[in-house]
């Protein structure tokens, strides 16, 4: 992979922070958009801005066109059967509430659990315990192991008939690592339980086939896939999708609509109430094609290098720990230093020009269960370098000699 190529596209690359090159190491959070992203979203309003699938103009249908590509496109970029189980969200967030508060509303009752695990971000366990205290049902966790991997005894131990739903995250944003979620989806579906998995942080570095995993939910979001913030998608198989009820009502999701009663529109319609985020959806498209022509194997061999290369370098500093060490990990490492705490070394890399990410990362029960009150995260992309992780490395020595 032709990186120094390819950070050219990223204009934002190119840019200092505090006088320093930006070194960019909060991919988890967000990663930076590409040019080619960047023009998709102003090419839509400068040349065919329109409202989508009601006008018979030649710009709405333009735009209906490019809206509905990205669905083709999502499609393809997690191996769903048919676009219709594809409904576009503001991200992960939102398709995890979308399917709380339809499915989970349904189909959990008084008694029943959902099981979650002791990773997960907080989007994949408040929306759960809304409806478990909503249902009176029981939310249950699966224990966290200490070199970061879930403890899948544990879990096999929690099924039983009464699990309704597990919903697990596929790649750890705090810790890094990669669950095994076909063991997982397979152990539930022997129980009966529906499983939705969390692709916020493995959507961009693990080749997603849903219907190999076969899970019933995946949910992922666009910005963290080198796409604009405020789209994302929920995928659902079809005969879920369909028998659920609906999530917000409105314009575009309806068939029929009388005072007396209202019907709804097909698949995937039925979720999309209201005008929804045209232009970042269709530049979503954009991204998912500029990750294809790179090809994902290829990113993938490029951040197992960064990641082996920053590990090896990391565990060398002395007081350093790295949380989370499990076999299966992907893109990212979290550590802590003896007696300095996360925040103030964010704050003395930062004046370096390298963002790093620092805190509890939306996972604090995870941090509780370390028992640390944050982590300092570095978290990788394509576009990253051995370079920039031997500048990190530099700034953690000097950090360290400032702080001690
Ligand atoms: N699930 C996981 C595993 C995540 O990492 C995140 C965001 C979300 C869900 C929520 O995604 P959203 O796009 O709807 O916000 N994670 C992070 C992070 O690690 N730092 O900032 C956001």
């Amino acid at each position: 992979m032709r990186v120094a190529e390819l950070r050219q596209q990223f204009p934002i690359l190119g840019r200092t922070v505090k006088d320093k090159p930006l070194v960019y190491f909060d991919n988890a959070a967000t990663s930076q958009k590409p040019q080619c992203v960047i023009d998709a979203l102003t090419h839509y309003y400068s040349h065919y801005n329109a409202n989508i699938h009601r006008g018979i103009h030649t710009l709405a249908e333009e735009a209906t066109m490019a809206y509905e590509a990205t669905r083709s496109a999502v499609q393809d970029f997690i191996g769903a059967a048919s676009a219709e189980e594809i409904i576009f969200t503001r991200g992960t967030t939102e398709a995890i509430n979308l399917v709380a508060h339809t499915w989970g509303r349904e189909n959990v009752g008084a008694g029943d659990e959902i099981i979650i695990s002791g990773m997960e971000h907080h989007s994949n366990i408040v929306p759960w315990q809304i409806i478990c205290e909503e249902k009176n049902a029981i939310l249950k966790v699966i224990p966290v192991l200490d070199n970061g991997e879930l403890d899948m005894d544990a879990f096999k131990q929690l099924l039983s008939n009464k699990v309704k739903l597990v919903a697990i995250v596929q790649v750890s944003n705090s810790l890094g690592t990669v669950n095994p979620v076909k063991e997982i989806i397979a152990a539930a579906h022997q129980v009966g339980a529906k499983v939705l998995v969390d692709g916020a942080q493995s959507a961009v570095h693990l080749d997603i086939n849903v219907q190999d995993l076969d899970c019933d939910f995946f949910a992922f979001s666009g910005h963290k896939v080198y796409g604009p913030t405020g789209i994302g998608a929920l995928y659902g198989k079809k005969m879920l999708l369909d028998t659920m009820p609906v999530f917000q009502g409105g314009g575009e999701m309806i068939k029929e609509v009388t005072f007396e009663k209202t019907t709804y529109n097909d698949l995937p319609y039925k979720y999309e109430a209201g005008t929804p985020n045209i232009a970042d959806t269709i530049a979503l498209k954009t991204a998912l094609d500029f990750i294809a022509k790179i090809g994902k194997n290829q990113i993938r061999k490029h951040e197992d290098e960064l990641l082996a290369y920053a590990t090896v370098q990391l565990q060398a500093i002395p007081g350093l720990t790295i949380i989370g060490q499990a076999k299966n990990k992907v893109g990212l490492v979290s550590f802590v230093i003896d007696n300095v705490h996360p925040q103030d070394i964010g704050v003395l890399l930062d004046n370096m020009g390298i963002a790093v990410r620092t805190g509890h990362h939306c996972t604090q029960p995870l941090m509780k269960r370390f028992g640390i009150p944050g982590t300092v995260r570095a978290s990788f992309a394509l576009y990253n370098q051995k370079e920039e992780i031997d500048v990190l490395i530099a700034g953690l020595h000097k950090t360290i000699k400032m702080l001690a």
